[in-house]
C-alpha cells in the first residue's frame, strides 16, 4: 500500500523590519487554513520565518539583535501557529532565531506535531556571510556575527508526519547547497527532508558577477541532486520578494526522489504549493543505484572528513613514474 504524505510548502513573502511578528504569524495562519483546506497534512515555512532576515544589518553589540531571536516556543506570539496547528490536525516546519537560556544564538528550525510537541530541532551547521563589517559589499550577510554553528549534527528521526510514519530530516538555507549533509541525511535514511530559504536574488559578495538566472538554477540544482542522491523528498520553501528593499528570490519547490520538481511557487509573495508525496517512491534509489552498503567506498572518502579546505594537487612531470600511470 502507497505511503502518501500530502505536504504543503508556504512561501512567504517578504517580512519588513518594521513587521511584527504578530502579522507575520497572522499571515502564517491564514496559510495552515488555506493548507488544510486544500488536504495537506504537514507544512513547511521558510528560514527565520517570523521576522525580516535581519543578519543583513551590522549591529556593533550582538545583543542589539536579541529582539529577533526567540527565548521559547510557542511564546505569545507564536501560540498561534501551535493553536491552528491543534485546531487542525497540522504538523508545522519553523525557522526561526533561537536563543537558549544560557544566552546562545543559533539559526534553528524545528518540526511540530500538531499536539505542539517538538518532534525534531536542527541548528545549522552551514553558516555563510561573515562576522565583521564587510565594507565590499552592498548588503552585509553576518550570519557568522549573529549565530553559532549547530551543534546537533544533522539528525534523522522516524515519527509520524500527517498520517504516516516518515523517516524526517532538515538543512536550513545555505546547507542545501553542501552535498555532505545531505549525504549524512541520506546515511540515515531520511525520507523527507524540510528546508527553508532566504536567499538574495543578487550575489551581494561584491567579489564578481553572477548571472542572475543561475542563482534559482543553483538552488534547484542543489536539492533536486540532494533528493535524487539520497532517494528522499524534499520541501524547499523560501522567503521571497523585496524586503527592506532587498529582494530575495521564491521558486519554493517539492521534489521527489527522483529529483523532479513535483510543484513549484510561481509568485514572489506568500503563497501554498502542494504535492502528494509517496515516501515508498524512496526504495527504489535506496535499494538499487543508490544501495549505499553495496556501492559506497568510504575507505576512499577520507579527505572529505579530513580537510575543510581544498588543496592543489601534485604538478605532473614529463618522465615522472606515477602510481596511477599506465605501465
Ligand atoms: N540564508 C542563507 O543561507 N543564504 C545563502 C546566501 C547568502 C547565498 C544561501 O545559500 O542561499
Amino acid at each position: 500500500m502507497a505511503r502518501v504524505l500530502t505536504l504543503a510548502a508556504a512561501q512567504l513573502g517578504p517580512i519588513q523590519k518594521a513587521e511584527p511578528r504578530e502579522e507575520a504569524v497572522g499571515r502564517m495562519v491564514r496559510l495552515m487554513e488555506r493548507a488544510h483546506r486544500r488536504g495537506a497534512e504537514a507544512v513547511v515555512f521558510p528560514e527565520l520565518a517570523l521576522t525580516t532576515f535581519f543578519p543583513r544589518w551590522y549591529e556593533e553589540d550582538v545583543t542589539a539583535a536579541d529582539r529577533w531571536f526567540e527565548t521559547a516556543l510557542p511564546s505569545p506570539a507564536t501560540a498561534p501557529l501551535f493553536e491552528a496547528a491543534k485546531r487542525l490536525g497540522l504538523g508545522f516546519h519553523l525557522g526561526h532565531a533561537e536563543k537558549t537560556p544560557d544566552g546562545r544564538r543559533f539559526n534553528t528550525a524545528v518540526y511540530v506535531h500538531p499536539s505542539g510537541e517538538v518532534v525534531l530541532k536542527y541548528r545549522k551547521v552551514h553558516l555563510p556571510g561573515h562576522a565583521e563589517y564587510d565594507p565590499l559589499r552592498t548588503v552585509q550577510h553576518l550570519e557568522k556575527r549573529f549565530f553559532e554553528v549547530g551543534d546537533l549534527g544533522f539528525p534523522v528521526v522516524r515519527a509520524p508526519v500527517g498520517g504516516q510514519q516518515a523517516n524526517l530530516g532538515l538543512l536550513i538555507c545555505n546547507d542545501r547547497r553542501w552535498p555532505e549533509a545531505w549525504r549524512v541525511l541520506g546515511l540515515q535514511q531520511v525520507e523527507l527532508v524540510m528546508l527553508g530559504y532566504n536567499t538574495p536574488s543578487l550575489n551581494m559578495d561584491g567579489r564578481g558577477f553572477e548571472a542572475h538566472h543561475l542563482r534559482v538554477f543553483h538552488s534547484h540544482l542543489s536539492v533536486q541532486a540532494g533528493c535524487y542522491q539520497n532517494a528522499c523528498f524534499a520541501a524547499s520553501v523560501a522567503k521571497a520578494g523585496t524586503e527592506d528593499g532587498h529582494e530575495l528570490f521564491g521558486h519554493s519547490i517539492i521534489v521527489n526522489p527522483q529529483g523532479e520538481i513535483m510543484a513549484q511557487a510561481t509568485s514572489w509573495d506568500d503563497e501554498l504549493i502542494v504535492a502528494d508525496c509517496d515516501l515508498d517512491m524512496c526504495r527504489l534509489g535506496r535499494e538499487t543505484i543508490f544501495d549505499f552498503a553495496r556501492h559506497r567506498r568510504p575507505e576512499h572518502y577520507g579527505r572529505i572528513t579530513a580537510q575543510a579546505g581544498s588543496e592543489a594537487p601534485p604538478v605532473w612531470a614529463p618522465g615522472e613514474r606515477r602510481r596511477d600511470a599506465a605501465e
